[in-house]
């Protein structure tokens, strides 16, 4: 054959995909503010670049950012040393790293884990010192502590759930299942080394060691059953209906197992406070220090949060040394974390060592730059910080884990379902509804089906939802808590850039099979016969069984298909 010049035509092997929305992070941004439309493409991978000189003049890297302390594996302090934290930033802005692969527009990595972490390894790897192996340790901590079966969402910093069936198999979450959400490494902490230290604006600041916060002559014991839930929770639903705010750290694609349920020992904070004589001057807030590093937007700082007075003085703040009975894992905060009850997972800062009283809520970036609600109105071109609503409380939510979006149930006119129910704030779950209309009829679950009340834990549930259709259905679950709070009936009403608190109903489609009727059940009958697989529902089968071309005549004749006249 001739060979021919090569067409001038503009289109790329994957136009029809990119056409359709389907590779959202490859268009161009349409540039209509002029007279012409401008195409604004997205860049080439960048050509990794490196200031070695730069770099080199910071010093060196293993004495700058060598451990704080003897017996604390991965501790870098900070916050009490401005120009360390300078240095640290000069390193990370004096290269680039390789942009990590788009993960909101999919497909979503087959893989377990499913997102690797890479710029965040690479950041703690450029930093060096201390920081060169808390990748590597994070991930054994991980293999040593974690279920096998658990869903690793991130690698680094370690992000995981549990599957949908152990998620709610218990009411209590056992430890090795209880999800984690962590934003740097995974400290080791020799016990006899601990230190607390208390300061800021009390009266006495002193410094405490595990053994003295254990002194029950000083401190009386609290033991709570607590759930805690990530405002990340089904995060993976924004994402699926728009892509939001897109690092993944703060945005791991979390489904509905980032929240779990344990029983916690520990001692009310607000004892403790009273232990150094009070607050003074103003002190409205308490800054909580937790050891590991955390990298935002290439500063570098440890991990702190604060949470406000009023809910340390209602002793709904815990610093927890067991979990179910055991000390606390290290990868949930061993030897001591902080546990809020009814707030965003945030606040309980894990591997905890300061609490600094401040007069305002603390301007560190997980508190003031990161858990906010945005309008839906804010975006990357014109976010500010103080948009969005700092997220404490979390609102009333629920989510179904049995059955999973897309599956086919053969049933008898009634679908079992399972799921949890939870509302932060000290509210709990007083009825939880179901649908299998897509939210137009609603059947509450049965209260002898709702594990018990609690003010600070979710609710089990198990329902059979009757069902008569065949075909595709949606099933819908809602809450309502003690105060009628209830949840928004779609996504869309609550999606917000940083994809925080998806606590809409939760909506799953599935392929209703009503085997009560009685053509169904012969046709099912008929591929069983024939030895045809029923599974999957999209798999074309030359199923026998269907009317002949008799009786086909037949009914033609009883009933014309056109009309004479
Ligand atoms: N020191 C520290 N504390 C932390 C975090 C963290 O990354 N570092 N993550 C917080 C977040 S966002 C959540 S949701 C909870 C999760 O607690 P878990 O990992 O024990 O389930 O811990 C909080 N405490
Ligand atoms: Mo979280």
């Amino acid at each position: 054959m001739e060979v021919r010049e090569k067409p001038a035509i503009k289109n790329r092997p994957d136009e029809w995909m990119i056409e359709q929305g389907m590779a959202g992070h490859k268009l161009p941004i349409l540039n209509q503010t002029g007279k012409e439309t401008v195409p604004l493409y997205p860049p080439q991978p960048d050509k990794i670049v490196q200031d070695k000189e730069a770099i080199r003049a910071v010093g060196n890297r293993k004495k700058l950012f060598a451990r704080e302390r003897e017996g604390w594996v991965g501790y870098v302090e900070w916050e009490n040393y401005p120009e360390k934290k300078a240095k640290a930033h000069k390193i990370l802005t004096s290269q680039t790293f390789p942009p990590c692969p788009d993960y909101q527009w999919g497909p979503i990595p087959g893989t377990n884990p499913v997102l690797p972490g890479d710029d965040f390894k690479a950041w703690h790897t450029a930093i060096g010192g201390e920081l060169t192996t808390v990748a590597d340790d994070s991930w054994k901590t991980v293999l040593k502590e974690k279920h096998p079966e658990m869903l690793h969402l991130l690698q680094f910093p370690y992000n995981g759930e549990p599957p949908k069936r152990l998620t709610t198999s218990k009411v209590i979450t056992p430890n090795s299942l209880h999800f984690v959400r962590n934003h740097g490494g995974i400290p080791l902490i020799d016990k006899d080394k601990f230190e607390l230290k208390l300061d800021g604006l009390v009266k006495n600041p002193k410094k405490y060691t595990l053994d003295d916060l254990m002194d029950e002559s000083k401190f009386p014991r609290m033991e709570k059953t607590i759930t805690m839930q990530c405002s990340g929770t089904r995060r993976i639903e924004q994402i699926s209906l728009y892509a939001g705010q897109g690092d993944e750290v703060p945005q791991a694609p979390w489904a509905e197992g980032a929240i779990g349920t344990a029983r916690y020992v520990g001692i009310s904070l607000k004892k403790v406070i009273k232990d150094c004589g009070g607050l003074i001057n103003g002190a409205k807030h308490l800054e909580l220090y937790g050891v590991e590093t955390y990298v935002k937007d290439l500063d570098v700082g440890n991990y702190v949060v604060s949470v406000p007075w009023s809910k340390v003085k209602a002793n709904e703040v815990i610093l927890a040394w067991e979990m179910n009975g055991e000390p606390l894992p290290k990868i949930h905060g061993y030897p001591l974390r902080v546990v809020v009850m009814g707030y965003i997972g945030a606040r309980s800062v894990k591997w905890l060592y300061r609490i600094k009283a401040i007069e305002n809520p603390s301007v560190a970036p997980v508190q003031a730059r990161e858990y906010l609600y945005f309008n839906q109105q804010v975006g990357k071109y014109n976010l500010r910080p103080i948009d969005g609503i700092q997220i404490q409380e979390m609102p009333v939510s629920s989510a179904i884990m049995s059955p999973w979006s897309k599956q086919t149930i053969f049933h008898n006119g009634k679908i079992h379902c399972k799921g949890w129910a939870y509302s932060g704030g000290g509210r709990w779950p007083e009825r939880v509804e179901l649908s299998a209309d897509g939210g137009f009829n609603w059947y509450a679950v049965p209260e002898e089906q709702l594990s018990k009340k609690g003010k600070w834990t979710w609710r089990t549930w198990e329902i059979d939802l009757p069902c008569d259709v065949e075909g595709w259905i949606e099933i819908v679950c809602r809450c309502w808590d003690n105060s009628l709070n209830t949840q928004p009936l779609n996504v869309r009403a609550a999606w917000n850039w940083g994809l925080h608190v998806t606590s809409s109903a939760h909506r799953i489609r599935v392929y209703s099979v009503n085997k009560t009727r009685e053509l169904t059940k012969k046709r099912i009958a008929a591929f069983e016969k024939s030895g045809i697989p029923l599974a999957p529902l999209t798999r074309y089968d030359a199923v026998p069984g269907g009317l002949t071309d008799q009786e086909l005549d037949e009914y033609w004749k009883a009933y014309p298909r056109d009309v004479d006249e």
